[in-house]
This record gives structure tokens, C-alpha cells and sequence, in this order.
């Protein structure tokens, strides 16, 4: 038996994901709706069916418990990061200035017994001479103890590592990157003392955290582009074609889908392509038809699914995409979203967040041309994790595309720092 269950939202994806979030992917959207509230705003109610067991283990709210035991595993986790912080600044300090200090503490200490021992003797012997010159000795290592203590906070270094928050803050990184990253040598900057070294860091942090997906050619696979409009999806997949079919070691077998029958001009525009490089291509309108043409496919090394841009309130557009990537092709479809390197931060949290309802697998960059800024970009990438697979670097079909390259992407960042 299936329960029928509503969810309400400002757009539908959020609505969707809702119901995503409850019952997992394995849903039936039955309907989507805009409705108006009697204030005026509009809101999205999207209707789904799941399997009465399904709804009965939803309802007995397993959920509360595994995101309760998340918690205590991410406390355990914070718990274990700050220890491991403290243990490296005790080494650290063992290390380096703290050693020196370490040593004078113990001069110190040797001077304070022999200053008691000194005393017992003096109170024997009734000799006083040499206590004063002893006590001056004294006070005066205490004073450079001091001074070593402060050294410790070394000002050129800070000024350094303030400077470079600053400059890659104005190059658009978050300052919650920045700060998390300058946090993890705040014991070591004796290391890290000019610009340059920090620079050195900086980048070290962001080749470690950036994802590049390899491109596999070993398995057949379905690939589909979104996006914004205008992103440059068709020109991408018109050059991943001709890539796949005439570029790589070997001639692939490439069939183009176009699921784009909104933009004026889209079903020329690949077919124009597809003609130019005699590739196997459909425009389709209808679920069916995508399942139908997909199994037809089957037999192709590469199968590329163009798509229509869309934007949060386009419900038919998004009942439309649902409909499509629920059907069941038998193969899991490589959902890449197209990013250009244009956009700032804030719109590509938008754009991402807009489309994340697709279980996005992987960040295609376009207009890497069109910008010397990549800090946003950066930025996006180092907070989401997610994989990048090719640059667009250009309009010319086929060579303006490039395999996802973190060193060339870093580089581009630093030769926009150089221009200070
Ligand atoms: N400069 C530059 N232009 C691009 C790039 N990729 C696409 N374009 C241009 O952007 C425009 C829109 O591209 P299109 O593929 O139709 O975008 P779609 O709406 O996402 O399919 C076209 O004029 C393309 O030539 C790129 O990497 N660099
Ligand atoms: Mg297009």
C-alpha cells in the first residue's frame, strides 16, 4: 500500500528535498503545485507516494536517534581535533624558542637552590658579600625570561600573516577558510615567517582539499549537464563530444540527448553540432521517450544529456527534471552542474543550493576565460567539497575545454595575488 504525503515550501526543490530528507530518493513525486497564502506569498506544495512500511519507519523516527549519535560522534571528533591541537603546540613549544626557555628555566632553578643552598651556608658562616650580586643575577634572568616569553609572539610574523588575511580576504576567500587555515600554524609561524612561505602554505591547504575526478573511460557512461541558462552546457557538451570521438586515444561511441525544448534555438543549436561531427543525437520531450532512447543507448561508450537552465521558481521545468532522472535507465546517470568562473560567491551558493536536489556528482567550471578571479570560485569549491571534472576555457568548440587541473587552477588564483 502507498501513503500519499504533501510537503510545503518557498520553491519546490526545497519542498522535494524535504521529502528527500524523510524518505530518501526512492519516491514518487506525484504532483507539484504552486499555491498562494492568504497573505499573498507563494509557496510550493509537492506531493509524494512511498510505500506504507516506508512511511511507518519515517513516522517511528529512527532519524532523531542516528542524528543524535552524529552529533556525539562529531563532539568525540572536536574533542580528539582540539586535543591533537594541544599535544602539537606542547611539541612545538619543546621545540623551538619554547627549548630555550626551558633552559634558562632551568639555569633558573639551578640558581635558586644554589641561592637556598647559599643561604643555609650564609646563615652559618655569617657570609653576606656575595648575596646581593647573586639576587642581581637572578632578577636579571628573570627579566630576559620575560623577554623571551614575549618574543614568542613574534610581531614580524604576525604582521605577515595579518597582511596575507587581508589580501586573500579582498581576493574574495572566506575569512572561515582563512582563519581555519592560518588556525592550524598558529604554533608553527616561526616557520611560516614572510609572506611568501605563508603564500607557500595557502596553497599546500588548498591542493589538499580540492577534488579533481579523474576521467575514466573504462565504463560506459551517462553523463548530463545543468545549470543556469547561458552557462555555456551546450558548448560544453558539444566539446566533450568531439573529445570523446576524436580526441582521446581512441575513437569513443558518443550519443547527444537534448532535454532542452525551452530555449529558443536549443535543438538546432546541438543538432548543428552533432551534424558538424556526424554524432548520434535526439531532442526528447516526454519520461518515457528519455527511458526508451537511453536503453536504445545502451551500446555507446558515452551518452550526453543536455539540459534547459532553470531557475528556483520554474516548477514545470523541475516536475520535468525529477521525471527524468527518476527514470529507471538501468545505469546511474553522472550528474555534472556547470559553474562559470564569472559568477560570484554568493550567486554560486544560489545556483548551487537551486540544483543540489540532483545529487550532484561533479563541478564542470565554464568561462574560466572570462575572469582573472578565482577567489569566489575557491571559495565555493573549498566549502563544498565537490569534485571538479573539466574547464571550459574558451568559446571555440571542440579545444576550449580542459581536464579539471588543480595546480592550473591554483595558479590562476596566484597570479591574481601577484597583482596585489
Ligand atoms: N568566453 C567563454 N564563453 C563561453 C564558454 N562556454 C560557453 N560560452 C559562451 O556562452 C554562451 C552560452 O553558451 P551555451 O552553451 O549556449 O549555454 P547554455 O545555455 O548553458 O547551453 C555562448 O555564446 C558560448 O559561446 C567559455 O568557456 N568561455
Ligand atoms: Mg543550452
Amino acid at each position: 500500500m502507498m501513503i500519499t504525503e504533501t510537503f510545503v515550501a518557498s520553491d519546490p526543490k526545497s519542498a522535494y528535498a524535504q521529502a528527500v530528507e524523510k524518505y530518501g530518493t526512492d519516491i514518487e513525486l506525484t504532483s507539484a503545485k504552486q499555491i498562494k497564502e492568504a497573505d499573498g506569498s507563494l509557496l510550493c506544495e509537492v506531493s509524494v507516494t512511498v510505500p506504507k512500511e516506508r512511511f511507518m519507519e519515517a513516522m517511528n523516527s529512527g532519524q532523531l536517534m542516528s542524528s543524535d549519535s552524529i552529533l556525539k560522534e562529531q563532539d568525540t571528533q572536536e574533542v580528539t581535533q582540539a586535543l591533537q591541537a594541544l599535544e602539537r603546540e606542547h611539541d612545538n613549544r619543546d621545540g623551538h624558542k619554547g627549548a630555550t626557555i626551558l633552559k634558562k628555566l632551568v639555569d633558573e632553578s639551578n640558581i635558586n637552590s644554589y641561592v637556598e643552598n647559599q643561604n643555609e651556608e650564609d646563615a652559618e658562616n655569617g657570609v653576606e658579600e656575595d648575596e646581593e650580586d647573586l639576587l642581581a643575577e637572578l632578577n636579571e634572568l628573570k627579566t630576559q625570561l620575560q623577554e623571551l616569553r614575549e618574543g614568542l609572539s613574534d610581531e614580524d610574523v604576525t604582521s605577515a600573516k595579518q597582511e596575507l588575511r587581508e589580501l586573500l580576504f579582498a581576493k574574495n576567500l572566506t575569512l572561515d577558510w582563512i582563519d581555519s587555515v592560518l588556525e592550524e600554524i598558529e604554533n608553527k609561524l616561526h616557520i611560516y615567517d614572510t609572506k611568501e612561505k605563508l603564500i607557500e602554505y595557502i596553497q599546500k591547504r588548498m591542493k589538499d582539499q580540492l577534488i579533481v575526478k579523474s576521467e575514466d573511460m573504462s565504463k560506459k557512461k551517462i553523463v548530463m549537464l545543468v545549470g543556469p541558462t547561458g552557462v555555456g552546457k551546450t558548448t560544453s557538451i558539444a566539446k566533450l563530444a568531439a573529445r570523446y570521438s576524436y580526441l582521446m586515444d581512441k575513437p569513443y561511441k558518443v550519443a547527444l540527448v537534448n532535454l532542452d525544448t525551452y530555449k529558443v534555438g536549443a535543438i538546432e543549436q546541438l543538432e548543428h553540432y552533432a551534424n558538424i561531427m556526424q554524432i548520434e543525437h535526439v531532442t526528447i520531450s516526454s519520461a518515457k521517450l528519455f527511458e526508451t532512447k537511453l536503453r536504445e543507448f545502451e551500446a555507446y561508450d558515452i551518452v550526453l544529456i543536455d539540459t534547459a537552465g532553470m531557475s528556483p521558481f520554474d516548477t514545470q521545468k523541475f516536475i520535468k527534471t525529477i521525471e527524468y532522472i527518476n527514470v529507471d535507465v538501468g545505469r546511474e546517470i553522472d550528474i555534472n552542474l556547470v559553474l562559470s568562473a564569472t559568477v560570484k560567491y554568493e550567486d554560486l551558493i544560489d545556483i548551487y543550493n537551486n540544483f543540489s536536489f540532483l545529487n550532484i556528482n561533479s563541478i564542470l567550471v565554464s568561462k574560466f576565460d572570462e575572469t582573472k578571479h578565482f577567489g569566489p570560485l575557491l571559495s565555493f569549491l573549498l566549502l563544498h567539497d565537490l569534485p571538479l571534472s573539466y574547464f571550459s576555457i574558451g568559446q571555440d568548440v571542440p579545444y576550449d575545454l580542459m581536464v579539471a587541473d588543480k595546480n592550473y587552477l591554483i595558479a590562476q588564483f596566484n597570479g591574481d595575488l601577484d597583482e596585489g
